[in-house]
């Protein structure tokens, strides 16, 4: 029998608010410690709808606080690499929403900082890796259904439509899914990319490029295309596809029901990831917190893929904003983030 894991909770927005839900209601093992947010009223009410957990003024001090075993971050995004940090310092292990830091060397500093501990305490949420649609695809390619894996083909899509959105912020938040995928599903690293965006709409901002098209390489001469549209209107959609030399695999849509009805067939879209990716994000902690409970490695996305993800993505914007092909470094993965290193890892004490 594994103690439970007492996690504690920074950001009580959207996303933080369905993890503290998911800890509280759907991960055996796991309870709510503690919630901290910069809304102090927003953390209280989740903390009371996870069983009346403690609230903190101050995050760093849920982190060090004794009762919290292990620490779940989903604030705002240029906040990530200091709590993370903070994590490190206290050696507990720490779940952070993606992106891991806002810069590539802020997320390097945190990968030398976990490697100095010799031991991986750093999972990040790049949730694909959860979804039974992608893990579908993966087992296939794995198991050689379709050869080699040649090319990774990404499609995602936003339904809503927001009239300020710089290219970069389209790369950081939502390309960076894709990215982690085509390296996962293709067991191959970044090593060029090359990107071309639009506007979609003329009324939207100036700076806005809300439609991308990422064309990447990678070792072993793979190839990837994503297709990046925030404001698609009709849904939230992603699909990802891995051509092979003898066949491709493609996720299917998550079941639903069609109806046929006057000469149409229909079946409904989702309108946001926090529906479709409703299981991934149950299965994602319910991982974490076996990882932390037997002290095994987190099979999801680590330190060391937060920070690559990180470097591609910066070499993504630079290719925006140049209109040029950008070179993307492929540092070898240091022993302790390899597969074939000896189980180390984690655990709450
Ligand atoms: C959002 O922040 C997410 O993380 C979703 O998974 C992604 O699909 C969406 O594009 C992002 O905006």
């Amino acid at each position: 029998m594994h103690k439970t894991i007492a996690v504690g909770v920074i950001g009580t927005g959207g996303m933080g608010t369905r993890h503290a839900h998911n800890l509280h209601r759907l991960v055996p093992g796991a309870a709510v410690a503690g919630t901290s947010d910069v809304d102090r009223d927003r953390a209280a009410r989740v903390a009371a709808e996870c069983g009346g957990a403690a609230v903190f003024d101050d995050p760093y001090q849920l982190i060090e606080d004794p009762t919290v075993n292990a620490v779940l971050i989903a604030s705002t995004d240029s906040t990530h690499a200091a709590f993370v940090r903070a994590c490190l310092e206290a050696g507990k292990p720490v779940m952070c929403e993606k992106p891991l830091a806002e810069t590539a060397q802020d997320a390097w500093h945190l990968v030398q900082a976990e490697q100095a501990l010799g031991r991986r305490l750093v999972a990040v949420g790049l949730m694909r890796r959860f979804d039974p649609q992608h893990l579908a695809v993966e087992r296939a390619v794995r198991a050689g259904k379709v050869g080699r894996g040649l090319m990774f083909k990404g499609t995602h899509r936003n339904a809503k439509v927001p009239t300020h959105l710089p290219g970069r912020v389209v790369i950081t938040n939502s390309a960076v899914h894709d990215i982690d995928s085509a390296r996962w599903l293709l067991g191959q690293e970044v090593t060029e990319v090359f990107v071309r965006g639009v506007r979609t709409r003329p009324h939207f901002s100036g700076e806005t490029v809300d439609m991308l098209l990422l064309q990447l390489a990678l070792t072993d001469g793979c190839l990837a295309t994503v297709e990046v549209t925030s404001a698609a209107g009709y849904g939230y959609e992603v699909c990802a596809e891995v051509v092979g030399e003898t066949g491709t695999v493609t996720t299917a849509q998550p079941a639903d029901a069609v109806v046929r009805l006057n000469g149409q067939s229909a079946t409904d879209v989702d309108q946001i990831w926090l529906d479709r990716f409703r299981q991934a994000y149950v299965d994602e902690l319910v991982g974490w917190v076996e990882s932390v409970q037997t002290g095994t490695s987190f099979r999801g996305a680590s330190a060391w893929d937060g920070y690559v993800s990180q470097v591609v993505t910066d070499a993504c914007i630079e290719a925006l904003n140049t209109g040029q092909p950008v070179q993307v470094p492929t540092p070898e993965t240091p022993a302790l983030y390899r597969e074939d290193a000896a189980p180390e890892v984690v655990g709450a004490d």
